[in-house]
């Protein structure tokens, strides 16, 4: 049995602690509106008392071995997977996510990024070079302690996806999930002994992100910090952290469009804008908030797209047929309404959606948003350059390739894009030509974890995936010799 989630606490050198400062936040089931539980809300101590312990820990842990990591890690997997459904429905109460999600997607990638950042430890060497007067080679050697700061989206999957390669490489590692949705963090950390982390390699502290975030970001003994956010609180990590000069990995906001030619496999492409748009309530970097449709069939594709997103079932996210939950707070639900208010504004038709919606019975003050599909707004335009990362989509017409890409790359935003044709050739050639991190074709979201994964322009600084992420987490040494 895991711990009850009613009392997040932090869990430093192997043991769960409470604040020192005594300070709790409260725990908000955004499905419901009530508070169900508490947070350590930790302070400067609880960090010292942190990298105190991590630093004590961290010569055994970078010489333990690449195997001893990976087998860690892979017990950790092994005992998430062994609590699964524990995961599902704790995830699914902090977020507001349905339960069907969580099952399919968060915790089995949590699981998957812990396994593939085992296999990457095992994996994972210098490199050799050689000309006519001597030979090098390089060594990839840990920092030290390093911190991981994490966002409310998607918690367990994001949390695990940078603080697996972080002690994959040999660091020890103070993590901090978001203080919206800390739960699924808080049930990993009472497994991390049992999966064998010495302690003190593995700490992971709760609290305000501009209290303890803000703490660890300045901190001296701090070597890396890689963050997935707002591209605001990004700002001001890349800021707090210039000061030492730490290594920081930002994978931050998007804008993305989705680009469906009249070529495109017709109910392929609306079934994937749709899911797109409005996966995990609309609150994913990835999602296609901008739909691009061909003239020539954007009244058809319309029509499909309204008559796809009607079908959505909104309800408790709780129950195993709902596809729509709610939106992760009444902070976050009010920023995207005021978003649809603005969109009204600059002359936004909403086709559909743009209310919040009333789930009867145990959710009826629940932060329900119905999916909303928006048009005849100009490009340029704030709700088409803002991120809104709530369940919202503005539906464009364009008339060529030209077109398409100047709308495409029209934002100060370049994470990801999805393009929706059957020519290869055209799909190629808007590929090279999209400002953005990755691009799929005729598909979304669809990973593979070793692939490069990040933003460019305001999305973001660096790359993660599996070597990617190693080497962020790594220091490259030259050593060479004469031959
Ligand atoms: O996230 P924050 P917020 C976008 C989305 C959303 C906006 C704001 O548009 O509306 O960001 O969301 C920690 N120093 N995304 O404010 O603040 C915080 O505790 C150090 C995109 O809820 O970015 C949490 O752990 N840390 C996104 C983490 O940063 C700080 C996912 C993320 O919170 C800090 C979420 C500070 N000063 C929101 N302030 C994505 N890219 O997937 C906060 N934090």
């Amino acid at each position: 049995m895991l711990p009850s989630t009613e009392k997040i606490l932090n869990f430093i050198g192997g043991e769960m602690r409470q604040p020192q400062s005594g300070a709790w936040l409260e725990n908000v089931d955004p499905a419901t509106g009530q508070v169900y539980g508490q947070i350590a809300a930790s302070s400067k101590e609880d960090l010292e008392t942190a990298v105190t312990v991590a630093q004590k820990a961290f010569p055994a842990w970078r010489d333990a071995g690449a195997e001893k990591r990976a087998a860690c890690l892979k017990k950790l997997a092994a005992l998430i997977e062994m609590h699964c459904e524990e995961f599902v429905r704790a995830e699914s109460m902090d977020n507001g996510k349905p339960v069907s999600l969580a099952r399919a997607v968060d915790i089995p990638r949590g699981i998957a990024n812990l396994r593939a950042f085992a296999d990457a430890a095992l994996e994972f060497s210098g490199e050799c070079f050689e000309n006519d007067v001597s030979e090098s080679y390089t060594l990839r050697q840990p920092h030290g302690v390093v911190a991981t700061i994490s966002p409310w989206n998607l918690p367990l999957l994001l949390f695990t996806w940078k603080a697996a390669p972080a002690l994959a490489a040999g660091n020890c590692l103070i993590a901090k999930p978001s203080e919206v949705t800390p739960a699924s963090a808080f049930l990993l950390s009472s497994l991390i002994n049992e999966a064998g982390f010495p302690p003190g390699v593995f700490n992971v502290l709760h609290g305000r992100g501009a209290e303890i975030g803000a703490a660890i970001t300045a901190h001296p003994d701090i070597s890396a910090i890689s963050f997935t956010g707002g591209t605001v609180t990004g700002k001001a990590i890349y800021a707090g952290a210039a000061e030492n000069l730490k290594k920081i990995s930002l994978e931050l906001g998007g804008k993305n469009p989705t680009i469906i030619f009249a070529d495109a496999d017709f109910d392929k492409a609306v079934e994937g804008a749709k899911t797109a748009a409005f996966a995990n309530q609309g609150q994913v970097c990835l999602c296609g908030s901008r739909l691009l449709i061909e003239e020539s069939i954007f009244e058809k594709f319309k029509m499909a797209f309204l008559e796809k997103t009607a079908d959505i079932k909104i309800g408790d996210p709780m129950d195993d047929d709902t596809q729509h939950g709610a939106t992760v707070s009444k902070d976050h639900m009010q920023k995207v309404l005021s978003c649809i208010a603005l969109a009204k504004e600059e002359g936004g038709e909403i086709l559909t959606g743009g209310v919040p919606v009333q789930v009867e019975g145990r959710c009826e003050n629940g932060f329900f948003i119905a999916p909303t599909v928006i048009e005849n707004l100009p490009q340029n335009c704030r709700t088409n350059k803002e991120e809104i990362f709530g369940p919202v989509v503005t539906l464009m017409p364009f008339k060529t390739e030209e077109e398409a890409l100047s709308i495409a790359n029209g934002t100060e935003y370049g994470l990801a894009s999805s393009v929706w044709t059957e020519d290869k050739e055209k799909a190629a050639r808007m590929a090279a030509g999209i400002d953005s991190g990755i691009v799929w074709i005729n598909c979304w979201n669809l990973r593979d974890l070793n692939t490069p994964f990040g933003g460019m322009k305001k999305s973001g600084i660096g790359r993660e995936g599996k070597h990617r992420a190693m080497q962020f987490f790594t220091e490259e040494k030259t050593v060479t010799r004469p031959k």
